[in-house]
């Protein structure tokens, strides 16, 4: 070695140690450098438990990848540093990510993962109805639902390949085997008697013919996000049954008003809805009692089951409203590309090491 590379390293050592003392008082608190952290989902073990889908595209396939029990494998067994030299593309391609040491180094690594240019690059897709140079809420709402929707179909997919042992693209009840949490008689869980049985299966089979194709499946799946009436149906029947008390079959006013009732007014879209009184609770019971005989059938029960069990529309505009609270500063009611650089961990925020608490209200459901 050198001497000049000798003296090259000295300085290089003083000044990572200054460095690593000094940063840390120097950025101001609000824009301090936080860690972006890759979430491992529990979607995969409870599927109907909802996380907020990531903003970026790039992060959702960094973080859907990581999860692949297969890219992990492949991920330590063919780990390639040269791929860390890689910036993220600025263009749509995907990168080659299998060769990362460490995914997250590359998402808080400045020079490969820009967040900025990644905004930049995000904001035209996002500005299309129309592209004015504005995203608006809406704009935010059908961005996010899209996200949702990949998110939903990959996981179904995956699902599927690990039910479907004859790999005929179909599942059979047979071939299903219901999460052991199902089967677990544990009374906490008796909430849920109805999920995933043989009941609910033959409700998601649309054309009747015992197996469950993709579509099929992820409606299986997914039930409040599907258009099947037969599906829509069983779940009606199932809300039934988990809030019927006294077991006659139907949901009285009592029933209703604790249980169903709370669960309209937070998932009340436009908040029409928001004293907790009886007042509106019996108008709104009146309102669905069809033939008014004070109790509330399944069938009665369908035009709030979106109520009940939230869609991805639902928690799109829950994620767009937020955003939107924490961005718009000049509150014109729509985001600049300018706003939106300027509060750049508003849209990681999902995978921010301290976000834990944003969302945790979604834990409520299933
Ligand atoms: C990201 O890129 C922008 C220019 O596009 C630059 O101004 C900024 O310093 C970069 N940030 C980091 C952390 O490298
Ligand atoms: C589901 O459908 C199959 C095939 O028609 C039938 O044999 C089975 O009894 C049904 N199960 C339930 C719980 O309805
Ligand atoms: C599954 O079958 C339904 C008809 O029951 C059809 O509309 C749908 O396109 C099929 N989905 C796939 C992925 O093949
Ligand atoms: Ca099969
Ligand atoms: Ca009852």
């Amino acid at each position: 070695m050198g001497k000049d590379s000798v003296i090259v390293y000295i300085t290089l050592a003083v000044l990572i140690l200054y460095l690593i003392s000094y940063s840390p008082k120097k950025h101001p608190t609000h824009n301090r450098h936080r860690r972006l952290k890759l979430r491992f989902s529990s979607t995969f073990t409870n599927p109907t438990h909802h996380e907020p889908v990531a903003f970026d595209p790039l992060v959702a396939e960094i973080e859907r990848r990581r999860e692949d029990n297969q890219w992990e494998k492949q991920y330590l067994e063919h780990s390639r540093p040269e791929f860390l030299q890689h910036p993220a593309p600025a263009e749509e391609s995907q990168p080659e990510l299998d060769g990362f040491l460490n995914a997250e180094d590359y998402l808080n690594d400045g020079d490969k993962f820009n967040i900025t240019d990644r905004l930049v690059l995000l904001f035209p897709k996002i500005d299309v109805d129309p592209a004015d140079g504005f995203v608006t809420e809406n704009e935010l709402i059908e961005w996010h639902l899209q996200q949702a929707m990949k998110e939903v179909w990959f996981r179904s997919l995956r699902e599927m390949e690990i039910h479907d042992k004859n790999n005929d693209g179909l599942i059979s009840y047979a071939e299903y085997e219901a999460p052991s949490w199902v089967k677990n008689d544990n009374p906490s869980f008796g909430l849920n008697i109805g999920w995933w049985t043989e009941d609910h299966f033959n409700a998601s089979d649309a054309n009747g013919d015992h197996l469950l194709n993709l579509t099929e499946f992820n409606d299986f799946m997914h039930p409040a996000d599907s258009k099947n009436p037969k599906l829509l149906q069983w779940l009606c029947k199932e809300e039934v049954r988990e809030r019927d008390a006294d077991k006659d079959g139907k949901v009285n006013f009592n029933e209703f008003f604790h249980g169903i009732f709370d669960l309209v007014i937070s998932h009340d879209e436009e908040g029409h809805i928001s004293m907790e009184t009886e007042t509106p609770a019996k108008r709104l019971f009146s309102q669905l009692d069809i033939d008014s005989d004070r109790f509330l059938t399944d069938e009665e029960l369908l035009p709030i089951i979106g109520k009940l069990h939230p869609s991805e529309r639902y928690y799109a505009k829950q994620q767009a409203g937020y955003i939107i609270s924490q961005t718009d500063l000049n509150g014109d009611g729509r985001l600049s590309l300018v706003e939106m650089i300027d509060n750049p961990y508003v849209f990681y925020s999902a995978i921010f090491s301290d976000s834990e608490d944003y969302y945790k209200h979604h834990d409520e459901f299933r």
